[in-house]
């Protein structure tokens, strides 16, 4: 069983094998399927149309369902893996040790935001951006400057407070859990961490930055959090809903999941607090 771990306590050997498989994926083409999935979804997600991924309530059980199929493929390169998550009320500047040479690497250069160490770095010459929405093939970053503050835990906590999961109409306009936890609306907290790392991150094709599973680990261990706080409350909608995922449908591009089935992360893999 998978144990998904707060990424400042890797170490430094869970960090290697952590990005060993990433580069393995990677190599093997695997990776930019992932990337490929994302951007279709992010393209494809409308507010008054059909939307899965992003933008309405599946969007957390959506990239639950994600991230186990990513988190299988690591496992299949070395079983030791899991992936780890990023508090970023935590690790909230461009020193954390996640940004180091021996992890994800730091922050874009000055001149065109290209990331200039670490395993990814183009430089290194494993990591080609080859899912892209521009003509550049480097990773970039430009941590902290698209806005200036990581969400920090009052945030937080003001999201986990509420007790709806989502509301009518379903999308980036509503109120509730779902789309406070994903920023549309409020204090903002999934969108905007995106925007702090910059680069592809900020884009359709965010997976291509490795940080992605990081964020979204943590963005899901946030679920877990408000669950557990609000046992009362369930997914939303029930049933009946266009261009919505209700509890008991399957979500493209699997369709062998429902939320329903996804509510509960413990047959899958557990945290470390
Ligand atoms: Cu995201």
């Amino acid at each position: 069983m998978a144990v998904r771990k707060n990424q400042s306590t890797l170490t430094a050997d869970e960090k290697r094998r952590f990005v060993a498989a990433l580069l393995e994926l990677k190599r093997s083409g695997r990776y930019d399927a992932f990337v490929t999935t994302h951007n279709a979804f992010i393209v494809s997600d409308t507010d008054n149309g059909e939307r899965t991924g992003h933008r309405s309530p599946s969007f957390l059980p959506w990239h639950r369902r994600f991230l186990l199929e990513f988190e299988r493929a690591l496992q299949s390169v070395d079983a030791s893996v899991s992936l780890p998550y990023w508090d970023w009320t935590v690790d909230r500047t461009p020193r954390a040790s996640l940004w180091a040479p021996d992890f994800l690497g730091g922050t874009g250069r000055e001149r065109d935001g290209r990331v200039t160490d670490g395993a990814f770095s183009a430089s290194g010459g494993d990591w080609p951006i080859n899912v892209r929405v521009d003509s550049r093939t480097f990773l970039r970053r430009s941590l902290g400057s698209g806005t200036r503050e990581l969400p920090t835990r009052a945030d937080v906590e003001s999201v986990l407070s509420m007790s709806t999961y989502d509301m009518a109409p379903w999308n980036s306009g509503s109120d509730g859990f779902r789309n406070h936890l994903e920023g549309w609306r409020g204090v903002n907290l999934h969108n905007r961490v995106h925007v702090w790392v910059g680069g592809q991150m900020a884009t359709g094709v965010s997976p291509n930055d490795p940080v992605f599973w990081l964020h979204h680990a943590y963005i899901d261990k946030l679920w877990a959090e408000w669950q557990r706080r609000h046992p009362g409350s369930g997914y939303l909608p029930a049933a009946g809903t266009p261009n919505v995922i209700d509890l008991d449908e399957t979500m493209r591009p699997w369709h062998d999941m429902t939320p329903a089935d996804l509510l509960d992360h413990t047959p899958h893999y557990t945290f470390d607090v």
